[in-house]
């Protein structure tokens, strides 16, 4: 595709097409969208954000990320589709004009790039990063148990064989420690979205504990419009609530780490299905996928501008 018109988003596509969308949507709307370096892999790629914004200086910014679980590929091809709705809707769709006018998106495409090449080369299943481990023969850790809140507790794995190895060390994996430091040096995201894929949850902190974080029960009402507003378009049922409560214990997560910085609305969306195709989602379903999601994710956008903390 020579325009992101011509790109076909009801398929999957490679880490170098994914690139190189983000390079005609930059250069389509010059004046809504840049792309930021944030840091490099393990394996030395480049770690991109989009960031879409309408000007102002450090407004109040919202974080999405996908495509941190490499095998997850409805979640990137998802977020394309997000990134391509957010610079048509915008001028045109109300509610996505008045979230603009105030507050910055951020979109991490493909959080983990060196796990999904790999997933497009040798292993369609591989979740991790492509860490070499030192001492052991299994490679990668875990991005989605290296975080700083609760890291190290029940729910990870200390072992580099484990799909859920939590790494040497808290924040060793540079695709996680290039998001900690943007967004501490950023200070200002007032909700971060991680979007995994699959389950259909909406899962909010804790992961790591049983006990309920200080604002529940506002993310929990959050989380039961959001998962109304999903299924409404395709009868798609979502479940909600904490991690720990909803899946299981996990420790070292996204949203905890999100959450204890200090940004209330923190999410881990588990996209379709429940299981039945899994992780190898029917290309046919990125569209409706996306579309539901959006519709989700637009409401905690919306409540996020309304509730500015
Ligand atoms: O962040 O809420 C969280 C943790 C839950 C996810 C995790 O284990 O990292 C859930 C799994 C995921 O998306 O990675 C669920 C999928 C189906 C899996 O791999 O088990
Ligand atoms: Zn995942």
């Amino acid at each position: 595709p020579r325009t992101t018109d011509d790109y076909d988003y009801a398929n999957y596509h490679t880490l170098t097409e994914i690139n190189s969308f983000m390079d005609m949507l930059v250069q389509e709307n010059p004046s809504l969208v840049s792309k930021i370096e944030i840091g490099k892999s393990y394996e030395g790629r480049d770690l991109y954000v989009l960031k879409f914004s309408t000007g102002g200086t450090k407004r109040p910014g919202i974080w999405i990320d996908t495509g941190i679980h490499a095998r997850e590929w409805v979640t990137p091809a998802s977020g394309t589709w997000f990134a391509k709705k957010i610079v048509t809707d915008y001028g045109r769709d109300p509610t996505l004009t008045a979230i603009l006018d105030k507050i910055d998106i951020f979109l991490e495409l493909v959080t983990n790039p060196d796990g999904y090449e790999y997933t497009h080369t040798s292993n369609r299943m591989w979740r991790k990063t492509r860490r070499i481990n030192s001492g052991s023969s299994c490679v990668g850790v875990d991005p989605n148990r290296n975080w700083g809140t609760g890291y190290g507790g029940a729910g990870s794995s200390s072992n580099p064989c484990s799909e859920t190895y939590r790494g040497p060390s808290v924040y060793s994996e540079p695709e996680v420690k290039s998001i900690v430091d943007f967004t501490r040096s950023h200070g200002n995201l007032k909700a971060f979205l991680t979007i995994h894929s699959y389950s259909q949850m909406l899962l909010y902190p804790y992961g790591d504990t049983s006990a309920p974080c200080v604002d529940e029960a506002e993310l929990d009402e959050l989380a039961l419009k959001a998962a109304t507003a999903l299924e409404s378009l395709y009868g798609t049922k979502y479940t909600y609530g904490s991690t720990f409560d909803t899946i299981y214990q996990a420790s070292g997560v996204t949203t905890d780490w999100a959450y204890d910085e200090g940004i209330k609305y923190s999410y881990t969306f588990e996209l379709r299905d429940k299981g039945y195709y899994g992780f190898i989602l029917p290309a046919d379903q990125i569209i409706p996928t996306a579309q539901e999601t959006w519709l989700a994710l637009m409401v905690i956008m919306e409540h996020t501008k309304n509730n500015l903390y």
